[in-house]
């Protein structure tokens, strides 16, 4: 079995000593132009190149759980396009979200600027039930996030394009849910995949149907949100502030708005880190299964887009 490796910005030594330690007895090498055909592929950002010099790959495993770069580029017609599962993914998302939901619910911000001024202030304590945060996006990482902040007790909204019943969770769904769900919710979490019909979602219009004070917390992708759209909600005051992990142009270029905003938090695309070692050991355990003609989770619908 030949597994190649082509993934941009990533250094390929440790990755292919993993995959080899998990699948002993596979011939695993870094991808050249002009390499034979092999059976799976490991990629990140591959070039068209690749994709067009590997036409019969039985999978393309993708390390990372977004796959909407890799959708638009010409794939090998009949290979499975298998996206990361979690594989410690979810916690750290969990973790992330729940820390900028709390920062801003609990004023940190504000204690912060009192602890530089040497001022011990309190703030009035603010009510749990006045900030609904609503999770578009009820995958596997948004319904980790969703039962995480249902533990913190903050009333949850999740909405997906399916119907979804979570517990801790009030489910709203389809286009004809989104309306109601965005009224529901203060904060609105991002974690939807980037398809053509999600791009651009987060716009003036959705925006602005969500309760006053609204906070923005984008994890998902960077083309979601409408830029000059969240700068104009928070000069009017609709809403409060933006936690923003993605952006349409990363690194997010110097002189971009965002940096200097008094509202905003920028952080760089790190919500949710590929860890190497689960991810090595849950391609491993796909490619064992698909050897054996089994099925597995994770496996792209291209036409959905996710
Ligand atoms: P999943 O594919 O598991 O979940 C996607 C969810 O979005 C599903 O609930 C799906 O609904 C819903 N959805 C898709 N399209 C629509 C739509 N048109 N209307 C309503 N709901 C819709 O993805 P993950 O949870 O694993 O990941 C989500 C995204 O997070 C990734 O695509 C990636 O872009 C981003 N990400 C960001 C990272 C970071 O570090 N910032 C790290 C990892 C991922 P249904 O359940 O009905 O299918
Ligand atoms: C991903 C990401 O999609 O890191 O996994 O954004």
């Amino acid at each position: 079995m030949k597994i190649t490796f082509c993934c941009t910005d990533t250094k390929s030594e440790p990755w292919l000593k993993g995959l080899a330690a998990a699948l002993p007895g596979a011939d695993i090498s870094v991808w050249q132009a002009g390499a034979p055909q092999a059976d799976y592929a490991v990629v990140w950002a591959p070039p068209q190149q690749f994709l067009d010099e590997q036409p019969d790959l039985k999978a393309l495993f993708n390390i990372g759980a977004g796959v909407d770069a890799l959708l638009k580029l010409r794939l090998p017609p009949t290979a499975a396009v298998v996206r990361l599962d979690d594989a410690g993914m979810a916690v750290q998302m969990a973790e992330y979200v729940c820390h900028a939901v709390i920062r801003h619910f609990r004023e940190f911000d504000a204690y912060d600027e009192s602890m530089h001024a040497g001022q011990w202030a309190y703030r009035k304590p603010r009510l749990r039930t006045d900030f609904a945060v609503g999770v578009t996006g009820l995958g596997v990482l948004g319904t980790r996030v969703a039962r995480a902040l249902a533990q913190f007790e903050f009333p949850v909204n999740g909405w997906s394009r399916s119907p979804k019943a979570l517990g801790g969770v009030r489910c709203y769904s389809g286009a004809e849910g989104f309306n109601d769900f965005l009224a529901a919710s203060r904060v609105l979490v991002n974690l939807l995949p980037l398809t053509p019909e999600t791009q651009d979602i987060l716009n003036q219009g959705t925006l602005s149907r969500l309760q006053s004070g609204g906070y923005v917390i984008n994890v998902a992708r960077g083309a979601h949100l409408v830029d000059d759209d969240l700068i104009a909600l928070l000069a009017s005051g609709h809403l409060a502030g933006a936690t923003l992990d993605v952006f349409r142009t990363e690194p997010l270029p110097a002189g971009h708005p965002f940096w200097q905003h008094p509202k905003i938090t920028v952080t760089p695309h790190t919500s949710a880190r590929t860890l190497r070692d689960e991810t090595i050991a849950q391609i491993a355990g796909k490619i064992a299964a698909l050897q054996r003609g089994e099925a597995v989770a994770g496996i792209v619908n291209p036409d959905r887009g996710y």
